[in-house]
């Protein structure tokens, strides 16, 4: 029975990074994870691109435009949704989440989910480099398995 896995070996190619700026203090904290990640994997710095955005409800049109541009092996997004300081809480967590996904599905680039959605600030610092891990990191495992599994795919 053959099974078909990403492994985290070193991909190649350039990855994008999408931040938002909103909730800069947990967005800053995710992106240093995510950096660290990626160069922990061989992925230098030289072959990360960084792009801000205003917040969370930003991110896919960049993250889409990015992926259909075709110049990045992976764009991973990065951003943090607290439910306890917005009344808009559910349509910017939901509109981030739904057009991330249509970003991978439509241009068939691995586009990865490092949107932080929480109650509270407290949840949103553990999650990004405290308690709880980094989910920014998170997001550099899942997009190097991700380019690595959909090689293993394209070269069948
Ligand atoms: N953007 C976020 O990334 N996180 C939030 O918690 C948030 N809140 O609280 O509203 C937020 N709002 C801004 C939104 O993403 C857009 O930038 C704004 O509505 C302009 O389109």
């Amino acid at each position: 029975m053959p099974i078909y896995e990403g492994d985290f070996s070193t991909p190649s190619g350039r990855f994008a990074i999408v931040v938002s700026r909103f909730n800069s203090l947990v967005t800053e904290a995710l992106l240093a994870g995510c950096r660290d990640a990626f160069v922990r994997h061989g992925v230098g710095e030289d072959r990360l691109d960084v792009y801000w955005v205003p917040g969370s409800f930003e991110v896919p049109l960049v993250a889409r435009k990015l992926a259909e541009a075709g110049g990045h092996a992976s764009v991973i997004c990065l951003g943090c949704v607290i439910r306890g300081e917005t009344g808009h809480y559910d349509h910017v967590a939901g509109q981030a989440a739904g057009g991330i996904l249509q970003a991978g599905l439509a241009t068939g680039v691995p586009v990865i989910f490092g949107v932080l959605t929480t109650e509270t600030v407290e949840q949103a610092l553990n999650r990004s480099g405290l308690k709880s891990g980094n989910k920014g990191g998170e997001a550099a495992m899942a997009a190097i398995e991700m380019v690595n599994l959909l090689k293993t795919i394209d070269d069948a």
